[in-house]
């Protein structure tokens, strides 16, 4: 792919509302302007990468992209897992990302406990990955610095 690392930023907004929170997977949704601009090469599946919500830390996520075949959804969404404990919720908030590799396709499950295993794993190969010396460059990429800066201060 291309387009990888694909750098976008955008408003969370409230999502399916499945409760994924419950699950203790909560997930960031991006709004459909957000999900529209993606590259065509980028194809949908699950995907890794740096995350952070308006001027804040820099985390690792994982990232889903596309239909949910599991919920059958009709509508292509991104929704990042950031990985870490947030004390409140964000919606409303810019969150900004670039996502650095792909995971593995999209996939139905037989169970909800199935799907939960799978994010678990997703969330383990994940830290793998971006524990590695070479992925620090873009942890530290300005993206995360001066322009989240500009846009919270209305620039
Ligand atoms: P929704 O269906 O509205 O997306 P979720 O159950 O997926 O609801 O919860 C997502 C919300 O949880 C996010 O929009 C954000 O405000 C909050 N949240 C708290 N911690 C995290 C986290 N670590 N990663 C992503 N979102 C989080
Ligand atoms: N949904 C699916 O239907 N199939 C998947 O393979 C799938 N993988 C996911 C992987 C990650 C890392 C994340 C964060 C979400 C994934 N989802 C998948 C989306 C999931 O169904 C959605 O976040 C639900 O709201 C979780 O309950
Ligand atoms: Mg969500």
């Amino acid at each position: 792919m291309k387009s990888l690392p694909y750098f976008c930023r955008g408003e969370v907004v409230r999502g399916f509302g499945r409760g994924s929170k419950e699950l203790g997977i909560p997930t960031a949704n991006f709004p459909d302007s957000v999900v529209d601009n993606l590259p065509a090469d980028i194809c949908t599946g699950i995907y890794y990468g740096w995350a952070c919500v308006g001027t804040g830390d820099v985390h690792r996520m994982v990232m889903s992209i596309g239909w949910n075949p599991y919920y059958k959804n009709t509508k292509k969404s991104m929704e990042t897992h950031i990985i870490h404990t947030y004390k409140e919720d964000f919606y409303g908030e810019v969150l900004s990302v670039v996502v650095v590799g792909y995971v593995r396709p999209e996939k139905s499950f037989d169970s909800l406990d199935s799907l939960i295993a799978a994010i678990n794993n997703d969330i383990e190969e994940a830290k793998r990955r971006l524990d590695l010396p070479e992925h620090n460059k873009l942890r530290e990429d300005n993206f995360f610095r001066t322009s989240a800066n500009q846009i919270m201060n209305g620039h």
